[in-house]
């Protein structure tokens, strides 16, 4: 993408509503829009963002074995009474009528209409285990938006939903679940700990949030110290096989949010200097409701002994919009956004610093051709805007690699490569810049 015909409205200013970083930042990188409270348009930059998080959450949910499939964003509100949530849900819930006065409303989240689904096609205890997800955007009227897309009353999350035959094949859903959310995240630079949570309007008895630690986090949170330095399960891991030693290695320390904390359990499971006691974003949260929807919703299958039994099933979100502002939380600095490579916008940026410089231009057009070729999303900075002023907007937006190339350094022979983490400038000629971008970026 050329910098000169891309569409990237960074701002100065910024509105005092903004009070986290990654809301500030995000205004000023031009990467949403406020249409209404709590409701974004995505602007470019800060859509290229959204959907890297998508694919890496995509990626390792099939690898989990889930299936992807796409729900509407509208609901009929029939599904909602059969299981009791439409009066439950409360004013939550956008309802909205269509020109026959038939009631509708703006999925809040998707239990009921997956299980009439299920209920509409799988009849045998063969067909499990299935686990179906889609990304879809949903509406929740919250009261107090805030934070940016942290808490919005729109926004983009993906939730997955399994179907098991007993309590012990969805306890192996739930696990796969759960180690897929750890391998996401890590994948997106983010440490995050399971926790023990309250289940809320969703249902059951059994729920973990995912929580990545931060000053500004709405939650308040209890564990373990040593949860912070667990490893990451690798892409080897066998989702077939027994997952149950990873997510007991976890579940044995102390983790819980507040609404399910218990002191007096914490100081005696944990020593002193060990407690941890901090404020958490909540990224995504995983649910094992046994028959809460099947029962109600008659989502029956036949057993191997020719019975008819309710399924036992379980749902799993992952804030998909809220992850890019946590993202920003635990990744930036006071000139702005650090994107971890996975998810970043561009891997890198070439910067011409003298854009009435035949030479120069000749050599930015080489390494944006061959930096494209490498497979890697390329912005090139091809305006004629001083060079600090170009540095600061990389820098604010987050480009993990700048390649500088100007007039003197190219009559030297050498071109910069710049880490936008460590802030390190190394000087080499053109080829081996394009390479050393190349391979960082893959
Ligand atoms: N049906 C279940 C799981 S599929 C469910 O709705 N879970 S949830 O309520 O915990 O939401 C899943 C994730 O969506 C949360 O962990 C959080 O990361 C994100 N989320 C929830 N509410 C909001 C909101 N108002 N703004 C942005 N993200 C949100």
């Amino acid at each position: 993408m050329r910098l000169s015909r891309y569409f990237l409205p960074v701002q100065k200013e910024v509105p005092s509503e903004a009070q986290i970083v990654s809301h500030r930042l995000m205004l000023r990188a031009g990467m949403i829009r406020q249409e209404a409270a709590g409701i974004y348009a995505w602007l470019p930059l800060g859509f290229a963002v959204l959907e890297k998080i998508k694919q890496i959450v995509r990626e390792e949910m099939n690898r989990a074995g889930a299936i992807e499939m796409l729900m509407p964003t509208l609901q009929p509100s029939e599904l909602w009474k059969e299981t009791g949530r439409y009066e439950a849900y409360g004013p939550e819930m956008l309802r909205i009528q269509d020109r026959h006065e038939r009631e509708l409303l703006y999925g809040p989240t998707n239990e009921d209409m997956i299980t009439e689904i299920f209920r509409a096609y799988v009849k045998s205890y063969k067909a499990l285990p299935l686990n179906l997800y889609h990304t879809q955007w949903k509406f929740r009227d919250e009261t107090r938006p805030r934070f940016g897309v942290m808490r919005g009353r729109e926004f983009l999350m993906k939730d997955a939903y399994s179907f098991d035959l007993d309590a012990a094949g969805a306890r192996k859903s739930y696990n796969r679940m759960y180690v897929a959310y750890l391998r996401a995240f890590s994948r997106m630079g983010l440490k995050t700990i399971p926790m023990r949570a309250e289940t809320g309007p969703i249902g059951g008895d059994l729920s973990h949030e995912f929580i990545v630690l931060a000053e500004t986090g709405e939650s308040g949170v209890f564990c373990h110290q040593d949860l912070l330095d667990m490893p990451i399960p690798g892409e080897d891991t066998d989702f077939d096989g027994d997952l149950e030693p990873i997510v007991q290695q976890r579940t044995a320390l102390y983790a819980a949010t507040e609404d399910v904390h218990d002191q007096a359990r914490f100081e005696k499971e944990v020593p002193p200097e060990k407690r941890l006691s901090a404020r958490g974003i909540e990224v995504g949260q995983v649910f094992y409701f046994g028959t809460k929807y099947s029962v109600p919703m008659k989502a029956v299958v036949t057993g191997p002994d020719g019975k008819d039994v309710p399924i036992e099933g379980g749902s799993y979100g992952i804030g998909v919009s809220r992850l890019v502002g946590a993202i920003i939380e635990a990744s930036h600095d006071d000139k702005g956004v650090i994107w971890p490579d996975a998810v970043a916008p561009f891997n890198v940026a070439v910067v011409n610093l003298r854009s009435d410089d035949a030479a120069v231009s000749s050599a930015c057009e080489t390494a944006y051709d061959q930096l494209q070729k490498a497979g890697l999303d390329v912005l090139y900075d091809d305006t004629a805007d001083r060079p600090g002023a170009k540095l600061s907007t990389l820098e604010l937006i987050g480009i993990p690699t700048l390649l500088v190339i100007g007039p003197k350094g190219l009559k030297a022979g050498v071109v910069e490569v710049k880490d936008r983490r460590t802030g390190v400038t190394e000087e080499m000629p053109l080829e081996a810049a394009i390479a050393r971008c190349a391979r960082k970026g893959s």
